[in-house]
C-alpha cells in the first residue's frame, strides 16, 4: 500500500472555529465604529491575524498607527480566546474522526497545516493532538495562504513529496495554496466558491471509505 500525506486545514475543517472568528471580530469592529458582515468575514477565512485585521481598517476606511494596531490585535485575540475556552470534543465537526482513524489504520502520514496561531490549543482542547504527526501553524510561516510555505512544510516535515499530498480546505486562500504546492486540493464547502479544488464534498460526512482508498492508491 502507498503512503500518502493528508494535511489538514483547522478552522472550518476540523472544528468551526469561524463562527468565533468571527464574534471577535465584529466586537473589535464595532467598537472602532466599522461594520462588519458575515459575507465580509467569509474573506477572512484562511486569512492571517494581521491580513484580517487589515482588511477590516480598508473596509472602514480606517489608518490606525502601529502601536494601535498591535493593541487591536491581542484585543481579538484574548476576546477569540475566551470564546473558544470551552472548546470540547463535541465541537469537531462531523466525521472528521472516522476519516482521521481510518487514515492512521492505513498507516498515511497526517500533519495539520493551519494559519492559526491558537491551532495547538485548539487541538489539545477537543483531544486531537496525538493524531497529528507534524503540526504546522500561523507560529511556524512566513507566509500567509495562498502561499503554499504552510503545505509544503507539512510535507516536508512529513517526508512526502508534494505530489502525494492531498490538502484538505475549506477557504479559497488554502485551496489556491494547496494548488500551488502541487497537492491534491479537496474543498470542504459551498462547490461555487471552492471550484478551483480537485474536488468539493459539503463536509465529512458526504467522504467515502471508497474515494479515500482512491486518494491512498491512486
Ligand atoms: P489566529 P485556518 C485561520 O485558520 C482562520 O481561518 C482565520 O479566520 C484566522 O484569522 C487565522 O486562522 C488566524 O488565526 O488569529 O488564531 O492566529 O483556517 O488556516 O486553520
Ligand atoms: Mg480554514
Amino acid at each position: 500500500m502507498s503512503k500518502k500525506g493528508f494535511i489538514f486545514d483547522l478552522d472550518g475543517v476540523i472544528v468551526d472555529t469561524a463562527k468565533y472568528h468571527f464574534l471577535a471580530w465584529k466586537k473589535l469592529a464595532n467598537e472602532i465604529g466599522i461594520d462588519f458582515s458575515i459575507e465580509q468575514n467569509e474573506q477572512l477565512k484562511g486569512v492571517s491575524r494581521v491580513k484580517s485585521l487589515e482588511k477590516i481598517l480598508a473596509w472602514g476606511n480606517k489608518e490606525v498607527s502601529q502601536d494601535k494596531f498591535m493593541e487591536l490585535m491581542a484585543k481579538k485575540n484574548t476576546d477569540y480566546l475566551d470564546f473558544i475556552a470551552s472548546m470540547k470534543e463535541d465541537e469537531i465537526l462531523p466525521d472528521v474522526p472516522k476519516v482521521l482513524n481510518h487514515l492512521i489504520d492505513k498507516n498515511q502520514a497526517i500533519a495539520l497545516g493551519s494559519a492559526s496561531k491558537n491551532a495547538r490549543n485548539i487541538l489539545r482542547k477537543v483531544n486531537l493532538i496525538e493524531q497529528f504527526e507534524v503540526i504546522v501553524d500561523g507560529n511556524d510561516v512566513t507566509k500567509a495562504k495562498p502561499d503554499p510555505e504552510v503545505f509544503l512544510n507539512a510535507a516536508n516535515s512529513l517526508k512526502i513529496k508534494a505530489k502525494d499530498c492531498i490538502v484538505f480546505e475549506d477557504s479559497v486562500a488554502g485551496v489556491q495554496a494547496a494548488n500551488k504546492a502541487n497537492m491534491v486540493s479537496i474543498g470542504i464547502g459551498e462547490k461555487d466558491v471552492l471550484h478551483e479544488a480537485s474536488y468539493v464534498f459539503k463536509d465529512f460526512t458526504e467522504i467515502s471509505v471508497a474515494f479515500i482508498e482512491k486518494l491512498i492508491n491512486e
